[in-house]
């Protein structure tokens, strides 16, 4: 595969997916982070798409119910402007809350796409199993075709058994019978303190042997007391150097072919450090090396 020399980022600031406001303000955050300077001092060209139009929540001040719709509406415009982008370039998005991911992975797919989530979560809730019902909790469900079929329907894109989630510490009891029921394979923070992250990195990539790969990138996987500007903290995660050994090792595949970052909340974090992380990790994926 031709190394990617183009990359596109695209910014959702959305919160709607999640229960609490910020994460609109993520691509914002992410782009104060230098994002696109950093990928240019790498050598890339880089255009940036600027951000989707994202209704707020407040502007809709729903009393009730879920903002499904706004959501759909929201992902369905980056599952167009995915597709419309020619080969040949890397794109990023930047959250905004991971409900935005049910667009940007049905949009890169360009037939069997493999899927490496790094997350403190699964996102692996219906609307049946989930315990807030945040749509947050629910794009990965969704992507492997289950759930609300409003949302099947439109962004149903990846075979379970093509995912590999890395970091998982938070599941809920719905979520781990409809993992195992579907064949995702998981590995939890005690894998990753088991066999380690470089171990757990090769064997992803030897599970999604010959596919595409699509990283989606929650800054909730970073251990808190690192990135503290998240909106569903759990304690126990990722250290700075293990998420950048796994982001080295999948960019030596030469197989990741586009990025989400998501979940980065800037009103709790301290200074732009989540950001700043996120940015870091981003860079390893595209190849930055230490020497
Ligand atoms: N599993 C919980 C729920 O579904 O409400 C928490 C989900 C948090 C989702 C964040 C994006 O990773
Ligand atoms: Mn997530
Ligand atoms: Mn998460
Ligand atoms: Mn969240």
């Amino acid at each position: 595969m031709p190394p990617m020399e183009r990359v596109a980022v695209i910014g959702v600031p959305m919160d709607l997916g999640a229960g609490r406001r910020g994460v609109d303000m993520g691509p914002s955050a992410l782009r104060y982070a230098r994002l696109l300077e950093e990928l240019e001092a790498l050598g890339f060209s880089v255009e940036d798409l600027g951000d989707l139009r994202v209704p707020l929540a407040e502007t809709l001040r729903k009393r009730k119910g879920s903002y499904l719709e706004e959501i759909r509406q929201v992902a369905l415009e980056l599952q167009e402007r995915l597709r419309a982008l020619p080969e040949g370039v890397f794109p990023i998005v930047l959250g905004g809350d991971h409900s935005l991911s049910m667009g940007s992975v049905s949009g890169v797919a360009r037939g069997r796409i493999g899927v490496i989530w790094v997350d403190a979560h699964a996102d692996f809730n219906t609307p049946e199993t989930s315990p807030s019902g945040n749509i947050h909790g629910m794009p990965l469900a969704v992507l492997a075709g289950l759930g609300d079929e409003r949302l099947t329907q439109a962004f149903q894109a990846v075979d379970p058994k093509d995912v590999v989630l890395v970091g998982v510490r938070s599941l809920d009891p719905g979520e781990k019978r409809l993992l195992k029921e579907m064949g995702v394979l998981v590995y939890t923070m005690h894998e990753v303190d088991r066999l380690g992250i470089a171990r757990i990195a090769e064997e992803a990539l030897e599970r999604l042997e010959g596919l595409p790969l699509h990283v989606s990138l929650d800054a909730d996987v970073l251990d808190p007391t690192l990135a503290p500007g998240v909106g569903t903290p759990v304690p126990g995660g990722l250290t700075y150097r293990e998420a950048h050994l796994l982001m080295e090792i999948l960019a030596q595949s030469g197989r990741v072919q586009s990025l989400d970052l998501v979940e980065v909340n800037p009103i709790l974090d301290e200074k732009n450090r989540t950001a700043e992380m996120m940015v870091g990790l981003a860079l390893s994926l595209l190849g930055k090396r230490i020497l």
